[in-house]
């Protein structure tokens, strides 16, 4: 039986990119009727400094936004990765299973690491190693996610293929990544060669979950964008990424194909498209950003929320790290 896992960091700045390319397909998979399992994962978040008080605010909001885009804790489980220890625990054993040169070759590490590798955290180089924990603690088959993290969950694989080999087992699934939609890989508002991130200085590159109406607006207006109208079809979107990325945005909010969207728009300005495409923006985005101030007026429930699904997920990971443990080896497992 199908079990989709994801997750999100809680490193502040939730954003359109996150919605689109996560958020809203956890909903789509959770109204499919399969046993979805959402994480907050806190203990990626911390392989980059967070301030402590600025981390646990962004567990609680991130845990709003889940809620607020209309993921039912009852329905999925929903919780923070720090409070089930079968993550870190599961997350050892593959750091012994996968190699350095696989870790070495991950392009978000060579990304964040940047030319100071040596400064670099060591979770920040084993963090694909956690994350395959994540998914593996569950047994999951399918992971939703956006285009950027394509390249772990191949590692993932890898790593579920060489523990199966090594210890002769068929025991971890061959998880397949769940990529689809419009916007799976959504751009930076300024820059159309950079994906749209938490961590980007320029809140203008992004719209954040937060964002109230006027923001909202104001940063589509600003978007950049080339000064030709829009084409017909979809190849007149090459070598136009900033147009290519409003189209997607479009779509990805829309539900359309992005076909769709040019029939409707090819051939006008952006100065017609922009508006279209900020009221639609708020259309969608501003239910979602009242509700999470709604909710994050009620810190207590939230962590009431977070402990339950703790529990829930505890009960799924629990047996499946035991049964690690006894194929490793482990004495008393
Ligand atoms: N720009 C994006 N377009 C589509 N999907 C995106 N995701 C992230 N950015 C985009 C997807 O959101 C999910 C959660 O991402 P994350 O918070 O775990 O990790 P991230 O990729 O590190 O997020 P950021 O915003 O890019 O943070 P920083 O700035 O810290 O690097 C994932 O499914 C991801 O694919």
């Amino acid at each position: 039986t199908p079990r989709v896992f994801s997750g999100i960091q809680p490193s502040g700045n939730l954003h359109l990119g996150n919605y689109l390319g996560a958020l809203k397909r956890f909903v789509e998979t959770q109204e499919q009727g399969i046993e979805t399992v959402y994480c907050m994962v806190d203990m990626h978040a911390i392989t980059v400094w967070q301030d402590p008080a600025r981390l646990a605010r962004a567990t609680r909001e991130l845990c709003a936004g889940f809620i607020a885009a209309g993921i039912d804790p009852e329905r999925s489980i929903l919780f923070n990765q720090s409070q089930v220890a079968e993550h870190a625990q599961l997350a050892w054993i593959f750091n012994c299973v996968a190699r350095m040169g696989w870790m070495k070759r991950m392009t978000q590490w060579k990304d964040k690491a940047g030319k100071n590798q040596e400064e670099a955290s060591l979770g920040l180089f084993a963090y694909p190693a956690l994350m395959a924990a994540d998914i593996l603690a569950y047994h999951a088959t399918h992971v939703p996610v956006g285009e950027d993290q394509k390249q772990h969950l191949e590692l993932t694989r890898d790593i579920a293929a060489k523990f199966n080999h090594d210890y002769g087992v068929d025991f971890f699934p061959l998880t397949e990544p769940v990529i689809e939609g419009a916007a799976t890989r959504v751009m930076s508002l300024r820059d159309g060669s950079k994906k749209m991130s938490k961590s980007d200085v320029s809140d203008m590159s992004r719209i954040n979950m937060t964002d109230d109406a006027d923001a909202i607006a104001q940063k589509i207006r600003k978007a950049r964008t080339d000064p030709h109208p829009l084409p017909s079809d979809h190849a007149g979107l090459e070598e136009r990424p900033e147009a290519r990325n409003l189209v997607n945005i479009y779509a990805g909010l829309a539900d359309m194909e992005v076909e769709q969207v040019l029939a409707e728009y090819g051939g006008k300005q952006f100065s017609e498209f922009k508006p279209a495409l900020a009221e639609l923006a708020v259309e969608q985005l501003a239910p979602i950003s009242a509700e999470m101030a709604r909710l994050m007026e009620a810190p207590d429930e939230i962590d009431a929320i977070l402990a339950r699904g703790a529990e829930r997920a505890r009960a799924i990971a629990a047996p499946i790290l035991k049964r690690t443990y006894e194929i490793v080896g482990m004495v008393g497992a």
